[in-house]
């Protein structure tokens, strides 16, 4: 009689583990604003695969070059089964995920791609000295203070301000960032309370 198992059976289950720390590990992924993207690569890759945040097919793309800096920021939500409007309750799963935590001083461009089911925007806002980002406080209205806003993109398949990125919408906006710690936010009725916001850092 022997206990040994197999070498077949083995490799099974050394799969079947390490899938198990895939998923748990995206899973964890999906807890607070703004722990994914970093660096350069691209934003959301898991968050967008894993099956729980909806991943709408870009109906428009940004311009191929822009000027200065690029940095690309993926807004997301999850939870309705199709787009309306920016509509949401609070505490509906929503992030917003910059490719870069930090960019040199001067020109940005920032591209809003909104894989989300409803309408989002992108609003840049500066981050006082010692304030964390996702700490601003909502107003009755569910939105935050835009006070000393340096820019927003909020058109579908255009630049700058409009009514909102609808949902497979690209918006985008180059703006001119002087050194310091912005907050890049989707201020539409609680989306900022949901999770939608991330600092950058601009040096
Ligand atoms: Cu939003």
């Amino acid at each position: 009689m022997t206990t040994s198992r197999s070498p077949h059976r083995r490799t099974l289950a050394v799969l079947a583990a390490s899938t198990a720390l895939l998923l748990s590990g995206c899973g964890s992924a999906d807890i607070g604003g703004g722990m994914m993207g970093g660096g350069d690569g691209s934003p959301g890759g898991m968050l967008r695969g894993d099956g729980r945040y909806h991943d709408a097919r870009l109906s428009c793309p940004a311009p191929a070059t822009l000027p200065g800096s690029t940095v690309r920021v993926s807004l997301m939500d999850m939870g309705m089964m199709q787009a309306t409007d920016g509509v949401a309750r609070l505490g509906a799963p929503m992030r917003l995920v910059a490719s870069s935590r930090s960019v040199p001083a001067g020109t940005v461009s920032l591209v809003a791609e909104n894989r989300g089911w409803r309408t989002h925007e992108l609003v840049v806002l500066p981050l006082p000295d010692g304030a964390a980002a996702g700490r601003r406080v909502p107003g009755p209205d569910g939105r935050v203070p835009e006070e000393g806003s340096v820019g927003e993109a909020s058109a579908s398949c255009a630049a700058g301000t409009g009514e909102g990125i609808a949902s497979g919408a690209v918006g985008w906006v180059t703006l001119p960032l002087a050194p310091g710690r912005y907050e890049l936010v989707c201020n539409l009725e609680n989306h900022y309370a949901n999770g939608m916001y991330q600092e950058l850092d601009v040096r």
